[in-house]
């Protein structure tokens, strides 16, 4: 017997696009707000990631945020603090399909990271079942060997050095740049291109070219996406939700009139919730 939010899961979404050499384009929930997640789900986007390491959302609403996402049709998945066993196995036995993994900085990481989010024999996830078991079409311990999205960041001086020993670790479903701390590592005094800090951006995804895997990276806008899209990214954020909130509504206070000499007519005919 089917119905509404009966909707399962033969494989994952995000996984097959990044094999198969598509883009899969998310965004990040920061608002903790299961609400904010479930008006995001039914945009389009073929993912929303809580950002449990740079938010501070809570377990439980954490798994609301998953369960709003999952119903309007969209690939839940997290960003953990850490490449720690117990956050990993806590935030996928909590339902996230898939994970990005901070600070990923030598092959040595990327297994630990691959290891943490996978069975014994292969790895230390310990087995308790997950709350996404029922959603997935067919057993959920063999599902996550071939389907969980296992994403690192490269986002250090020593990750892009490194970057083709990293992204070579068998189980890796690809790499996410994390623009503001390479920065930070590369002491950056700015950004964009022609700078050592793009340079080292399209250094990352030739690396992951050459040993044939996803490349992405955080993005500030829909422009930025389009752009490293047409570079051959594949496994894309653009900005977040509270991000996206407060540039709309910056944008609309910001054309207000307040001196009563501005607009006479309104292009939405008074429509307030769109
Ligand atoms: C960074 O830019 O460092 C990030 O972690 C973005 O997600
Ligand atoms: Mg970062």
């Amino acid at each position: 017997m089917g119905g509404i939010g009966i909707n399962k899961f033969a494989t994952n979404p995000v996984t097959d696009k990044l094999r198969s050499g598509q883009p899969a384009v998310g965004c990040w929930l920061s608002l903790c707000s299961p609400a904010a997640a479930e008006s995001m789900a039914h945009i389009g986007w073929d993912w929303l990631l809580v950002d449990v390491e740079h938010s501070p959302v809570g377990f439980d609403t954490m798994v609301n945020c998953f369960r709003a996402t999952q119903l309007g049709g969209a690939v839940p998945l997290a960003r953990v603090p850490w490449n720690d066993t117990i956050w990993i196995q806590r935030t996928l036995d909590a339902g996230a399909l898939g994970l990005v993994v901070p600070m990923i900085n030598s092959p040595e990481e990327a297994k630990r990271a691959v290891s943490n989010m996978k069975y014994a024999t292969k790895g230390l996830r310990s087995w308790g079942g997950s709350r996404v078991t029922p959603y997935i079409d067919g057993d959920y311990r063999t599902w996550t060997e071939d389907n969980l999205a296992i994403i690192v960041m490269i986002e250090t001086v020593r990750a892009v050095e490194q970057a083709e020993a990293i992204l070579s670790v068998d189980g890796i479903s690809g790499c996410f740049i994390g623009p503001a701390d390479l920065a930070l590592s590369m002491e950056a005094k700015e950004i964009g291109p022609g700078t050592e800090h793009e340079a080292a951006i399209q250094e990352v995804l030739r690396a992951a070219k050459a040993v044939g895997t996803a490349a992405g990276k955080h993005c500030g806008s829909g422009a930025e996406v389009s752009m490293r899209i047409a570079q051959g990214f594949q496994f894309l954020a653009l900005s977040s939700d509270a991000a996206l909130m407060g540039k709309a509504a910056r944008a609309e206070f910001n054309a207000v009139d307040f001196t009563g000499g501005g607009a006479t007519s309104d292009t939405t005919g008074g429509k307030i919730y769109g």
